[in-house]
């Protein structure tokens, strides 16, 4: 028997709408019935061009007239525990765009608002998804180069990611909550929880309010040495943009990721390498590829939590990564060194 198509709304239509909507409607199971933005030309734009029938610019109205299994909440970041608090007050579960929140006591008000109301939820987290990302905790997984002591994860970058998201200009904290949510949680996929960690952070663009660099020393629960880099003001010979570059080191040899999505194991015989494209959908923009790509692997694994699977989407999961970019946030104001446990 067909499984029954769980109906959706969409709730904010900017950037990342264009690529989420589509991304959506590579997947059976799924129907996307109504879109809501604040300004209502954007919302019924979207509509149009996605063929969604139903547009508001009331999020609470959109609520109360539709019959709704969840909602795909990809607003600004200040508006999540709002539109949060409105889905789950209304029983719908609940999908959100990362960064969760705006503060950790605020994603925390999150998770246990949707606990007290029975609805799940769900942080679209989709860097952990990307292609050869995947490919290279495969290798790992396979024991390939032995134990892992050591890791470098590496997103540095002069792309002018303002020119489409002009509000990143804006934000008093910056590379930590846009792209340290991605980064430090590729960190905890690959490597498993933090013990401790230390970092430091700097603004080199002066146009900009928060910090455009960051670089968190960890030492995960493992052992393994982890150091996370990211940058907004690096200008390097080849630019990676938004691919997440890993070096592993372990007992037996190395794993790198690098540009063009190219993973090379290196052992004491010498050199493999492989090259792990991501899915090139027609909808994606190339300069996004792999993250646009990887979107559709995210929204499949959250479904399957809806439908009563697992998902390792879960806000709970989540919540430990929101920990480490707000404790990196304290490391770099005090200088002292984050311990767990
Ligand atoms: O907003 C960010 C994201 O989620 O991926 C890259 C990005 O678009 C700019 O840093």
């Amino acid at each position: 028997m067909e499984e029954r198509k769980l109906k959706f709304a969409v709730l904010g239509t900017g950037f990342w709408a264009n690529y989420q909507i589509p991304a959506w409607q590579e997947l059976d199971g799924v129907e996307l019935v109504a879109v809501y933005n604040r300004t209502r030309a954007k919302a019924a734009q979207i509509a149009n061009r996605f063929d969604v029938p139903r547009v508001y610019d009331d999020a609470q109205a959109l609520l109360d007239a539709e019959e709704l299994d969840f909602v795909d909440i990809i607003t600004d970041v200040d508006t999540h525990p709002h539109f949060t608090e409105l889905a789950a007050r209304r029983g719908v579960h609940v999908i959100c765009q990362k960064p969760m929140a705006a503060s950790l006591t605020q994603a925390q008000g999150m998770l246990s608002l949707c606990q007290q109301q029975g609805v799940q939820l769900y942080i679209h987290e989709n860097f952990r998804w990307q292609a050869p990302l995947r490919a290279l905790k495969r290798a790992l997984a396979a024991g390939t180069i032995g134990a892992p002591f050591k890791a470098r994860v590496s997103f540095c970058s002069a792309f002018p990611v303002f020119e489409n998201q002009p509000f990143l200009a804006e934000l008093d904290k910056f590379i930590l909550t846009d792209v340290g949510s991605h980064v430090l949680d590729v960190c905890r996929f690959l490597f498993g929880e933090a013990r401790s960690l230390y970092c430091l952070t700097k603004r080199v663009n002066p146009k900009i309010q928060g910090e455009d660099v960051a670089n968190v020393l960890m030492e995960m629960e493992s052992g393994l040495h982890c150091y996370a880099e990211m940058s907004y003001a690096s200008i390097l010979e080849k630019e990676s943009f938004p691919q997440t570059l890993v070096l592993v080191e372990g007992e037996r040899g190395s794993l790198h990721l690098t540009h063009d999505f190219e993973l090379k194991i290196t052992k004491k015989s010498g050199t493999e390498s492989e090259v792990v494209e991501p899915v090139m959908y027609p909808w994606l923009d190339p300069d996004y590829a792999v993250v646009h790509s990887s979107i559709v692997d995210c929204n499949r694994d959250i479904l399957r939590g809806l439908q009563g699977g697992t998902s390792e989407m879960t806000g709970a999961d989540n919540f430990r990564t929101v920990q480490l970019v707000w404790a990196s946030y304290e490391s770099a104001a005090t200088g002292q060194v984050m311990r767990w446990k």
